[in-house]
């Protein structure tokens, strides 16, 4: 067999390179996560090969009875994990999951309401250079100034005046648990249908940690790499009477063939997921982060609402006299890999900003507990109170390398 190595070594090399990036820094962006060698496995495997548009058992190709497999155990995994009717593992991406649910529950010009990106949404939920900007009437919700949180009341308000034919709840940054239920009486108050986008939280919902959208809502997005723990991609799920309409909203709607080796991968993950050992992972990946999160408010961080529920957390950089882009830049001197983010209200644009995300998914999969998260937190303090000092960030960077050897990734890839 010809390896990469031979035939493409500059690839091989930024393969290599990049495993040792990941194994030799510590990932704290809250939407990265490590997937297993299962997962690796599947996704790496001849299933790419195959075309197969359609759905298992009534494809438009000939030779799909192994993918037909693999998709079928998808979706039955996935029904299974989420308590859901109906499910189509086939979304590439995120975005796509969401446009899937546009296209199935909505006509060009309607009116949907999702959360404002720069509060914490999605560019999916109606950025106005996103397919959902540019199709859909957009108003957003954002959270209230002083509690930092969205509130039943003005969620119900707005929905009152803008009357959205679809309501978004789901986040991409915002550190608490949404009430659901909130949004349910929001989108019964004017007829609207309730989209959930658990991308971020959908891990913490397998595991059962996390109040679970799917009785709420008539359709529930997700991505399958974030806390969930598999390839990258994209999932759909709804209420019976939306399957038909949903699934050809997918595909040939806004897709053709689907990545069938990344299904595979899918079907890997739930699988994986429906294990007893993911509840305790997830609820390590909280522990963690709330332990993270009491830890920076000690060293003098303030954080958005002041900490948090879930596997992430905003960090208010302004008190610091720091943006959150010379942040992210410090600490990934230090080894320690975030992302600058807006916070609500945010003086700062979005190409700079006074916040940084920081999450514990990828930390928690290296096995990281509690007594690391307080070793972090310290060393995110020296950092971030001194962001120019070389000294400093060199200190740093050599006891995360430390760490990091102490809780190998991938180390038979590294061999
Ligand atoms: N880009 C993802 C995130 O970082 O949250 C959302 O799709």
């Amino acid at each position: 067999m010809k390896r990469l190595s031979n035939t493409d070594p500059e690839i091989f090399e930024a393969i290599r390179n990049e495993t040792r990036r990941q194994s030799s820094t510590l990932e704290m962006i809250a939407s990265e996560n490590f997937v297993s060698e299962a997962v690796l496995e599947a996704q790496g495997s001849v299933m790419t090969n195959k075309y197969a548009e359609g759905y298992p058992g009534k494809r438009y190709y000939g030779g799909c009875e192994f993918v037909d497999v693999a998709e079928s155990l998808a979706i039955a995994r996935a029904k299974t994990l989420f308590g859901v009717d109906h499910a189509n593992v086939q979304p590439h991406s995120g975005t796509q999951a969401n446009t899937a649910v546009f296209i199935a529950a909505l006509k060009p010009g309607d009116t949907i309401l999702g959360m404002n990106l720069s509060h914490g949404g999605h560019l999916s939920h109606g950025h106005p250079l996103n397919i959902s900007g540019r199709l859909y009437k957009v108003a957003a919700y954002g959270v209230n100034r002083d509690t930092e949180r969205v509130e039943e009341d003005e969620l119900m308000a707005l929905a009152k005046e803008q009357r959205p034919k679809l309501i978004i709840a789901g986040w991409s940054a915002y550190p608490r648990v949404l009430d659901f239920s909130a949004f349910r009486r929001a989108a019964d108050e004017v007829g609207a249908v309730l989209m959930t986008d658990m991308a971020h939280f959908a891990g913490l919902v397998a595991a059962g940690i996390h109040p679970s959208p799917v009785p709420y809502s008539e359709f529930v997005t997700t991505t399958t790499h974030k806390t969930l723990r598999g390839p990258r991609g994209g999932m759909t799920m709804c209420r019976q009477q939306y399957a038909k309409e949903l699934d050809v909203a997918l595909f040939p709607g806004i897709q053709g063939g689907p990545l069938m080796h990344v299904i595979a991968a899918k079907a890997v993950a739930f699988k994986e997921a429906l294990e007893p050992d993911f509840k305790k992972y997830q609820d390590q990946i909280v522990k963690n982060c709330r332990t993270l999160a009491d830890e920076l408010v000690g060293h003098g961080f303030r954080l958005v609402t002041g900490g948090t529920d879930v596997h992430l957390l905003l960090v208010d950089l302004r008190t610091k006299k720091l943006t959150g882009k010379a942040a992210q830049i410090a600490l990934e001197r230090a080894g320690i890999t975030t992302n600058k983010n807006t916070i609500p209200f945010d003086p700062e644009k979005p190409m700079i900003t006074s916040g940084i995300r920081i999450g514990t998914p990828a930390l928690t999969t290296r096995g990281m507990r509690e007594e690391q998260m307080r070793s972090i937190a310290k060393w995110m303090a020296e950092v971030l109170n001194d962001p120019e000092n070389e000294t400093t960030a060199s200190s740093v960077r050599n006891k995360v390398e430390g760490m990091c050897r102490e809780f190998p990734l991938y180390a038979d890839r590294l061999k």
